[in-house]
């Protein structure tokens, strides 16, 4: 009942099931596995797309020809297992080059190396099939602001943007752009902290119509937000390209959590908002498998987030097809037909009525919503005693 399918989208990272458990305190706990591997894994635990930073098939210093090797083994395990690559992204964080940002590196240098190798990275995900580009700024930010304008790096970031797009358009390719914002980690503070900060700087780019977002529930929760609220916010304004699904602790380090683990309440306003508006992109897990898992864990970790989506794909169903809640819903919404002469658009006799109206002030506070009783039949629900 919660077998994943190819209609489910779900995807995963190279890096996400591929991760090898270093932290910052601590050297590796897992072998790498290579691409191929990683290919054949996720095919086994039943996604249907794989991504990848260019350096996650490819070594930042391979040489044409290894490249080329390498992308003609991971084209055929693509091959084998019917995966696809919906998305690509460039690293920009890893490499030393990069300790000052890529794009908003105060070294002009370093600001042309990462439109080249963005560039190249492009090419690389085009190659493979990806029609989303996804653009993490991970150290695009700063430690002190002494260093730097906030407002020269927005600009750099736009000119950098700007120019991608241009190569984008020249070569003809069908990709589109989607912008993952962060508030910090690994700079002490990253620019563009939020999605409603990256959904204000895309209209001011030049081809806004190519530029969406991709919301990563952690990032907003690690703000303290509400990740829901982001994403609705995109997918109102046509900008949810692409979804960056796991969980975190508010307040913590970025861990990256296993999809549903923890805040199982967001979680599910969050697959039943998806479900229900019929977002149709992929679901794509950005997460990763805790540090104590050994090859098997790692499947544990990667099959849990996709049942724990489908199991509250089929509690929103149960929530839309529950008689009880239906009712206190369709109770919520109170009207008269005194108010149809009141709300609408602005019109001058709509406004006249507005002001000769007398409102029962006190009687308006005095009404209960009923969303305690609407919230318990929820977590009653959640619970799996309803
Ligand atoms: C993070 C980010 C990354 C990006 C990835 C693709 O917090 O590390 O979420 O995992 O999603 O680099 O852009
Ligand atoms: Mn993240
Ligand atoms: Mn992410």
């Amino acid at each position: 009942m919660y077998e994943p399918s190819p209609a489910n989208k779900f995807t995963f990272g190279l890096w996400t099931v591929g991760n090898i458990g270093r932290d910052p305190f601590g050297e590796p706990v897992r072998s790498a596995l290579s691409p191929v591997e990683i290919v054949h894994l996720l095919a086994e635990v039943g996604a249907w797309g794989v991504n990848f930073h260019d350096n996650d098939l490819v070594p930042i210093d391979a040489t044409p020809a290894e490249r080329e090797r390498i992308v003609r083994d991971f084209r055929a395990a693509l091959d084998a297992t019917g995966l696809v690559v919906p998305m690509a992204t460039t690293n920009l964080f890893t490499d030393p080059a990069f300790k000052d940002g890529a794009f908003t590196s105060n070294d002009a240098r370093v600001r042309a190396y990462a439109l080249q190798k963005t560039m190249r990275a492009i090419d690389l995900g085009v190659e493979l099939g990806a029609q989303t580009y996804v653009f993490w700024g991970g150290r695009e930010g700063v430690e002190t602001d002494a260093a730097k304008s906030p407002s020269d790096s927005i600009k750099r970031f736009r000119d950098a943007l700007n120019f991608l797009a241009d190569y984008v358009r020249a070569q003809g390719y069908a990709l589109r752009f989607a912008l993952e914002p962060k508030p910090n980690e690994p700079r002490g503070d990253l620019y563009f902290a939020t999605v409603g900060a990256m959904l204000g700087f895309i209209e001011t780019l030049a081809y806004p119509e190519m530029v969406g977002v991709n919301p990563e529930m952690a990032h907003e929760q690690m703000a303290g937000l509400n990740f829901l609220h982001a994403v609705a916010q995109a997918w109102e304004a046509g900008k949810l390209f692409h979804i960056d699904l796991n969980d975190q602790v508010i307040g913590r380090f970025d861990q990256d959590l296993r999809f549903g683990s923890h805040n199982i309440k967001s979680a599910f306003f969050l697959v039943k908002y998806l479900e229900d508006v019929g977002y149709d992109g992929s679901r794509h897990f950005d997460a990763h498998a805790y540090r104590t898992e050994d090859a098997e864990g790692v499947k544990d970790f990667a099959r849990g987030c996709m049942r724990n989506y489908l199991i509250l794909k089929e509690k929103a169903a149960r929530f839309n097809a529950d008689a009880e809640i239906q009712a206190l819903l369709a109770d919520l919404n109170l009207t008269d037909s005194s108010v149809a002469a009141y709300l609408g658009p602005y019109t001058a006799e709509r406004a006249a009525a507005l002001q000769a109206a007398t409102f029962d002030r006190k009687a308006l506070g005095a009404r209960g919503y009923g969303y305690e009783r609407l919230d318990q039949l929820t977590i009653e629900l959640l619970l799996g005693v309803r």
